[in-house]
């Protein structure tokens, strides 16, 4: 897609991305959010290798379904529409979508271009009147094959559709089936991945019959009048597939002729049909240029299995999941996780997983431990190395990335390209933990390769975030502040040495990537380790002089005196302990139970990690954690301050 070289053929270095328009019946989800971030990371991508983009999306307004939801909601449509296309804007923002444009298709910028469109092929003598039967499928608002249904139901709806007969007006799009079959044959780019072009290619291999294109108006008012009937309004899917020309002010609009047909559309595999044969011919038959590509995404599954959408109701709510781990964690999640094209399961503990091993583990950490030794060893100024031969590797592999990441991007494998920039950032982790510079720094001889390790390391993070830009816009940036450095683009990731010596980073900087919990998790095992896998247990064993002062300031320890302990039902292990904070009482569930009967901790007083998200466990929600130590025996022992300490105070 991002290809300069598509079918052969060279592209413009413009690069115009859509997402499909959304409808307004209901409340954006994860699998929205998914093809908008998408969207994002393939504009963003190309605007950093060098392309004018431009990035487009919006919500579709019209149609009967849309008029029922506002009927169910006692409300006005118009009005339904604004309060739902509104939730879409607020959802793009809080992900961090930046989108150029949002258009909707009740605005009158875009009425007028489907007026003209259809005008244009009326006047072509491609549309005509006519009585129609079929099967009317209202979630997909088209009427459906018997071939499309299983068991008599619409796949994706699960509802049989309903029987209609009606005077439509129709546009000729089987006399346009030839040169499509043919346009898509010869360029393979077309519709990617290759399973969909396959699919396109064999309902052309069929009749495809006549499109009808209008609903009458007693039964459907909600739409766009035909300029010809008024009696009749323009079908939704005519009218809302207009949106990706009528938003760049076709057909004297500047960003008409810079961005058309520059075109690359994004969908679901559900709107397959309407966007690879509805589409292109209607464009055919208006006498405009076709859009460049098509790429299509599988579903996002939920809990169930099923198709995750608002009609089944197993939807995960964007909003909720951005606000407890970041937009860029979400991003870098639904990107990783997904293959393009293929139907991927997705949740919150998977989400946790992801973020934990490659964000908190290899990135987060690896900025935090070079950012240690550059404050303590070097006063904060990034310093000059001397290359040696044992370093090449990893300065190969870092001018290498662009080179492997950008294939893999214009081929839609956009967990595979991100994948080979975590494989970096692991390899400058196995580096610096070779290289030792904890242990350099002790000997007056080794302060040059010390310098070394450190430069690399920083330079190797500047490429890394640079790269990860695109999936994650706000963390790319922070990685690179908390090393005092600005921005860059893909130009500048082909050589070593971006990073000026002498650059002084900041003292104080917030935590990357803080360890997240699993809300859901609850096995015992989520206590004893307290989800630190053995890895990081073993850096921080390691690496124990290392915790930067900014790092440990966020954690909160306070005094706290235990009210009543209790057995945890089923869980040998753990207590459950109501203590006291001082400014508010708390629940903390503890692996302490083999070394504690819960009556002999009534009025102790022990120390609390007061500011620890909270976590479930054995179902009750655990607001913070007692320090303890082992004793030589291997037993745990609880630590307690001094008794003169009052409830609440700060520990530091
Ligand atoms: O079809 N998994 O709008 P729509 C992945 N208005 N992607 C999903 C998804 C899921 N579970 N659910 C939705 C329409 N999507 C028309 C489009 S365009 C001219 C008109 C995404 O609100 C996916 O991109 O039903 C899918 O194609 C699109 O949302 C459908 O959104």
């Amino acid at each position: 897609m991002a290809n300069q070289l598509i079918d052969g053929v060279k592209m413009s270095e413009k690069f115009y991305v859509t997402t499909p328009i959304y409808y307004v019946n209901a409340q954006p989800h994860i699998g929205h959010a998914y093809t908008t971030v998408v969207g994002d990371f393939l504009k963003r991508f190309h605007e950093l290798d060098g392309f004018e983009a431009y990035y487009l999306t919006g919500t579709d307004e019209h149609g009967e379904k849309i008029y029922q939801a506002a009927i169910e909601h006692e409300i006005d449509p118009l009005m339904f529409c604004d309060e739902i296309s509104k939730r879409f804007a607020e959802a793009w923002n809080v992900l961090d979508i930046s989108n150029d444009d949002f258009i909707r298709t009740t605005e009158a910028r875009h009425k007028k271009v489907v007026n003209q469109i259809l005008n244009t092929v009326y006047e072509n003598d491609d549309i005509y009147y006519d009585e129609y039967e079929g099967l009317y499928c209202v979630g997909c608002e088209r009427f459906m094959t018997e071939k499309e249904l299983v068991d008599g139901m619409c796949v994706d709806h699960k509802q049989p559709p309903e029987r209609r007969r009606e005077g439509n007006y129709f546009f000729r799009m089987e006399k346009y089936q030839e040169w499509l079959r043919i346009h898509i044959e010869e360029n393979p780019g077309f519709i990617r991945p290759t399973g969909y072009r396959n699919e396109v290619l064999s309902m052309l291999n069929q009749s495809i019959g006549n499109l009808s294109i209008s609903r009458p108006k007693e039964r459907v008012p909600w739409g766009i009048e035909l300029p010809w009937d008024s009696e009749h309004v323009t079908y939704v899917w005519f009218d809302a597939l207009i949106n990706y020309i009528s938003a760049l002010n076709f057909p004297d609009g500047e960003k008409f002729s810079n961005f058309w047909p520059n075109s690359h559309h994004l969908i679901g595999k559900d709107i397959l049909k309407a966007h690879a044969v509805f589409w292109p011919t209607i464009l055919k038959a208006a006498g405009i240029p076709i859009y460049q590509s098509l790429s299509v995404g599988g579903f996002l599954m939920g809990k169930d299995g099923q198709k995750m959408s608002k009609t089944l109701g197993n939807v995960v709510d964007p909003f909720e999941l951005t606000k407890a781990y970041g937009s860029d964690a979400v991003r870098y999640y639904l990107l990783k996780d997904t293959v393009f094209g293929q139907d991927s399961s997705v949740g919150e503990n998977m989400l946790v997983t992801r973020y934990n091993a490659d964000l908190a583990n290899d990135l987060g950490n690896l900025l935090s431990r070079v950012r240690a030794l550059l404050l303590r060893h070097f006063k904060a100024i990034i310093p000059e190395g001397k290359q040696e031969e044992s370093d090449q590797e990893v300065i190969d592999s870092g001018i290498g990335l662009i080179g492997k990441v950008r294939p893999l991007v214009d081929s839609l494998r956009f967990f595979e390209a991100l994948e080979e920039i975590m494989a970096f950032v692991r390899l400058l982790n196995r580096y610096f933990n070779d290289e030792a510079p904890w242990k350099l720094a002790k000997e007056a001889e080794s302060q040059t390769r010390l310098a070394t390790v450190l430069y690399n390391v920083t330079e190797g993070l500047r490429i890394t975030s640079t790269l990860l830009e695109p999936a994650m816009p706000n963390k790319a940036i922070q990685i690179r502040k908390d090393l005092g450095l600005g921005d860059y683009n893909f130009s500048d990731v082909v050589s070593w040495g971006g990073v000026t010596p002498g650059t002084k980073i900041p003292n104080f900087t917030e935590m990357l990537f803080p360890k997240q919990e699993a809300e859901t998790k609850s096995s015992n095992e989520s206590v004893s380790i307290q989800t630190i896998p053995e890895k990081t247990r073993k850096d921080c064993k390691e690496m124990v002089d290392e915790v930067s002062i900014d790092d440990f300031s966020r954690i909160e320890l306070r005094v706290a005196r235990v009210i009543k302990a209790e057995k945890v039902h089923g869980a040998d292990k753990l207590l459950k302990l109501c203590v006291d904070v001082g400014a508010d009482e708390r629940t903390v569930v503890s692996g302490i139970a083999p070394w504690y009967k819960p009556e002999d901790l009534a009025e102790r007083k022990v120390i609390l990690v007061s500011n620890l998200k909270s976590a479930k466990l054995r179902g009750i929600v655990s607001q913070g954690m007692v320090l303890a130590a082992e004793d030589g025996d291997g037993n745990v022992r609880l630590i307690e301050p001094a008794d003169a300490v009052p409830v609440g105070s700060l520990v530091r």
